[in-house]
């Protein structure tokens, strides 16, 4: 087995009663980190070539170093409003290592000077939140949060923040507006979070796999976490595996590991012994693969080279059985319903896509709708405040164009391409 840095639970099934926890070593990188001077924390957080797990795979250390020091209010966020189709891993975390994660909160919140964290977990997730309070109390009670942590001279509160249901407010300035209890629409950047955040204070927004990381880097140190996976890509990632495969679920494997050795050896392999048509690699938003890239590494920067990213790491599998216009259709609907409905291009073209995909699916496509499809997509890129716009077009433009031939089919015969499809969403 590879080490294993955040699923603690295949150690220890009850690691998240926070004696076992503390058996495993935890809170020992917090209490390192209070023999540490601050920006040494932030330092070792750079040195170990942390990557942000929710998407962008943003520097983490270097995100921290934005915030301004000294005196003033602060505050860390967790985003932890796992909301993008196929991303299902930061969930497993939280209510399986919840300490691991509020662990990582104390060491960042006294790295950046902040003295309030905030988990703002998807609304769905209520199960989770109650797991989380739990741990939370349990680490009050011990004297991991709350006033002069561990006789440090360090304050922090941690409260659980549960969202409503919305997709873009797991976009850090829509969480933000959120959390203040404003409607979840999205700011523009800049000013970036660290400048302007949450009530207006500086702020940092980290993915709650990223913060997970954090007390295993301080604990052991940056060279242990750079001799997991390839150069500026180390540490491990958990992969969530779904779709046509046998053995659907997550894996904390090195970053890096190789897309087939996910999907045939941890996943189990395809349903039915059938074909690999297409695959997702880092959640809906990341142009589709096809079978030629099984040997790619997965990690940001392999990913970035054959057009596509790692994002949230989350790799959706289709078979030879899929049928790409419904899948894509499914997808486009997703993102037309989650659109906050601020920017024109992105209310009105995801809206639209949604529109003409559904027409072709229901076999009343048009000639020249895969053009508009293409045409819409070039309208929406780039031109809105968040990246959900982007996104949408990142996962449908690829899409049409791989399988264009199957869309076409749909349009010009009045049925699907595949017979005995298996839906996928
Ligand atoms: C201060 C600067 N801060 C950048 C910070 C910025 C943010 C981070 C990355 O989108 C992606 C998106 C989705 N001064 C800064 C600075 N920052 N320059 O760095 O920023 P950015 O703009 O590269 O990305 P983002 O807006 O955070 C995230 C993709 O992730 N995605 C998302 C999936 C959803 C989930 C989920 O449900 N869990 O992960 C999936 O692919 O499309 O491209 O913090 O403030 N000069």
């Amino acid at each position: 087995m590879s080490e294993i840095v955040l699923f603690k639970h295949l150690i220890d099934p009850e690691v998240r009663n926070i004696e076992n926890y503390i058996k495993l070593g935890g809170y020992e990188g917090l209490k390192k980190a209070f023999t540490m001077q601050p920006d040494d924390i932030i330092e070792e957080v750079k040195r170990s070539n942390l990557r942000g797990r929710g998407g962008a795979g943003f520097p983490t250390g270097l995100k921290w170093s934005f915030m301004p020091k000294g005196e003033g209010q602060k505050y860390f966020v967790c985003n932890a409003d796992e909301g993008e189709p196929g991303t299902f891993k930061d969930r497993y975390i939280m209510s399986e290592n919840p300490h691991q994660l509020i662990e990582g909160m104390v060491i960042g919140g006294y790295a950046m000077g902040a003295t309030v964290g905030y988990i703002y977990i998807r609304g769905e997730f209520e199960f989770v939140a109650k797991i989380l309070q739990k741990a939370i109390d349990e680490a009050y009670e011990k004297g991991f949060l709350g006033k002069n942590i561990l006789n440090s001279g360090f304050d922090f509160d941690l409260y659980v923040h549960l969202g409503a249901g919305a997709y873009v407010c797991g976009e850090e300035t829509g969480l933000i507006n959120s959390l203040e209890g404003k409607p979840g629409q999205p700011r523009l950047k800049p000013p970036f979070p660290a400048q302007y955040g949450v009530f207006g204070k500086p702020t940092t927004v980290n993915n709650v796999e990223t913060i997970a990381c954090v007390p295993d880097i301080i604990k052991k140190g940056a060279d242990w976490f750079l001799s997991i996976g390839p150069e500026k890509n180390n540490g491990t990632k958990i992969y969530a595996v779904s779709g046509h495969v046998n053995n659907p679920g997550v894996f904390e494997l090195p970053m890096g590991t190789p897309l087939r050795e996910i999907i045939y050896e941890h996943a189990g392999g395809i349903v039915g012994g059938k074909k690999l048509k297409a695959v997702i690699p880092g959640g809906s938003s990341a142009p589709v693969l096809g079978p030629e890239h099984l040997d790619i590494p997965m990690d940001f920067d392999s990913l970035k080279k054959v057009g596509s990213m790692l994002g949230s790491g989350a790799i959706i599998v289709m078979s030879e059985d899929t049928c790409m216009v419904e899948a894509f259709t499914r997808l486009a609907k997703f993102y037309a319903h989650e659109s906050c409905g601020q920017c024109t291009p992105c209310r009105e073209g995801t809206a639209w896509l949604y529109k003409i995909l559904k027409r072709i699916e229901d076999r009343e496509g048009k000639k020249g709708d895969i053009d508009l499809i293409l045409d819409i997509c070039g309208k929406i890129m780039g031109r809105t405040i968040c990246p959900l716009g982007d996104a949408a077009v990142m996962c449908i433009k690829p899409a049409v164009e791989r399988f264009r031939d199957e869309f076409e089919y749909h349009i010009e015969h009045k049925k699907c391409m595949v017979e005995n499809k298996i839906p996928i969403f």
